[in-house]
């Protein structure tokens, strides 16, 4: 079934993902993630990382798995960052990079463990963007991220991501980056996509989430400044619940 994807497609608001990285949360902290989250009407979490060093991922997987209310979707580095008891995964091609084995060669090694999976595949257009610092998912992915101040490539490889068949394009500066991607290219790259656009990377204010959504995003991912402090949902989550601007 489609059931996640017709979700994402349907949402009528800003839409907040909460990203839970399994090396950074211990039980307590995960309990009271699930709680804010809750009631904070959260909308997807997103569970993963470029890098998990842990054996944590299927015990966090299973625990938001108690939480009915929001869908768990996986955010993979790579093959290995599969568990069948999520809902969803993004299948991410990472389109802002020249480097085969995240387009395509991780994907190759997955599918077969996908389709027994029974996980819904969400085809994603993923593109990282410099935030001001060298990411994490760009060391991984021994990749250049996009030019921070470059809208037109970045309009030009969404374009394309969309052209290729990708769902969804999830536009990301990195975790903890310096400087959020710019209202001006989420802005530019919306103008130009019929599929939904996801924003992270570096969201740590209620102002920053206010500006990407304000700009076009369909779904922002906040993940450092909630394990930082998890009041932050909630705070970003009545920006959510103002009308929306399209
Ligand atoms: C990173 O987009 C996500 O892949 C979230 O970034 O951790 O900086 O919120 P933060």
């Amino acid at each position: 079934t489609n059931s996640i994807l017709e979700h994402i497609r349907s949402l009528r608001k800003k839409g907040l993902a909460v990203l839970i990285d399994p090396d950074k949360v211990n039980e307590e902290q995960l309990e009271e993630l699930i709680l804010i989250s809750i009631n904070a009407k959260v909308d997807f979490f997103l569970v993963g990382g470029s890098l998990i060093n842990s054996d944590q991922l299927e015990n966090v997987v299973t625990k938001l798995k108690e939480v009915k209310s929001i869908p768990t979707v996986l955010f993979p580095g790579n093959s290995q960052h599969i568990s069948s008891e999520a809902d969803a995964i993004l299948l991410l091609s990472l389109i802002s990079g020249r480097n085969p084995e995240f387009l395509i060669g991780q994907h190759v090694i997955a599918a077969p463990a996908l389709k027994r999976s029974g996980l819904e595949i969400l085809s994603t257009g993923y593109m990282l963007v410099d935030g001001g610092r060298q990411t994490t998912a760009s060391y991984i992915s021994n990749t250049t991220p996009l030019p921070h101040n470059k809208p037109d490539i970045a309009v030009a490889t969404a374009m394309a991501g969309e052209m290729l068949g990708h769902k969804l394009i999830y536009m990301d500066a990195g975790s903890g980056a310096d400087q959020t991607i710019s209202a001006e290219m989420i802005s530019a790259v919306k103008k130009q996509l019929d599929i939904p656009l996801i924003i992270g990377g570096g969201i740590n204010t209620p102002e920053k989430a206010e500006k990407a959504w304000q700009a076009g995003a369909d779904i922002i991912v906040i993940g450092n400044a909630t394990e930082k402090e998890p009041g932050f949902i909630t705070e970003v989550s009545k920006i959510a619940a103002e009308p929306s601007y399209k």
